[in-house]
């Protein structure tokens, strides 16, 4: 098996975890230059990481490898037995996998990816810590017990990835939201999320000629579109498109 993937991409992070807990061996294409481009846009029509090659099976999407693992690999379970948490698992994913993606994602973008707005736009940087704040109520309500669903499941590693990021950034749970400072401590300790998080830490800063993710000509698309429109920054993101400063997935 070969993850085509980048360890700063919470999709990539998410698909090692699983694979982590599942304990299977697996091949890693880190795509970090645009010249990798091609051998991604040849697994991914959208060109984004992860994708997965599974012998004559090329799987796209973060969701769909999940789901692909899950039916390939059964053991240990990352889904439970029961329909009705089966379904909930899956709404939750959504929720990581889109809410908070697009609200971290957008705080990067003041936090790290071009520090200089939030100088330039202190009440859009305002909004978008407003809205995780929101989210971050939200999630609260959800912990049931020690993890999402009660039992550990694929929604508990959905959402990992995304509070690793917001801890780089200082952004953590704190009192107001005790179930969920109390869930992301105990994901924490878990192996598979230690260790993608070290491959994550490791490769922050590193230099690459050509990045692919380069803050500069930043790829955006769906929910974080939303989000950066929620926060106000929609004008400043069709500005960023009009200068070639961004793009859009399959645009280039
Ligand atoms: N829905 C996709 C989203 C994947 C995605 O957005 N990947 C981003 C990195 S987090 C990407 O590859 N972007 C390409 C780029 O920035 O050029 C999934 O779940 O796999």
């Amino acid at each position: 098996m070969k993850l085509i993937d980048n360890p700063l991409s919470p999709y990539s992070l998410k698909i090692r975890m699983i694979l982590y807990e599942k304990g299977v061996d697996f091949e890693s294409q880190e795509i970090h230059s645009e010249d990798d481009r091609d051998a991604l846009l040849a697994a991914n029509p959208r060109a984004e990481v992860p994708a997965l090659i599974d012998g004559d099976n090329v799987v796209a999407d973060s969701k769909v490898i999940a789901e692909y693992l899950e039916e390939r690999l059964p053991t240990p379970p990352l889904l439970p037995e029961d329909l009705g948490l089966r379904a909930r698992c899956r709404n939750l994913e959504l929720i990581a996998d889109n809410e908070l993606d697009s609200a971290v994602l957008v705080l990067s973008l003041f936090k790290f990816f071009r520090p200089e707005l939030a100088e330039q736009y202190p009440k859009e940087l305002e909004r978008a810590e407003q809205s995780l704040r929101q989210l971050f109520a939200r999630i609260d309500g959800e912990v049931k017990g020690d993890y999402l669903l009660g039992e550990f499941s694929r929604a508990d590693l959905a959402f990992a990835p995304h509070f690793g990021a917001l801890g780089f950034f200082g952004f953590v749970a704190d009192e107001s939201t005790p179930a969920l400072a109390a869930w992301v401590t105990r994901l924490g300790e878990r192996p598979s999320v230690q260790r993608a998080t070290q491959e994550a830490i490791a490769s922050v800063g590193v230099q690459h000629e050509r990045p692919l993710f380069d803050p500069q000509h930043l790829h955006w698309r769906s929910d974080r579109i939303e989000q950066l429109i929620r926060v106000g920054m929609g004008p400043w993101l069709l500005q960023e498109l009009d200068a070639g400063k961004g793009f859009l997935p399959g645009s280039e």
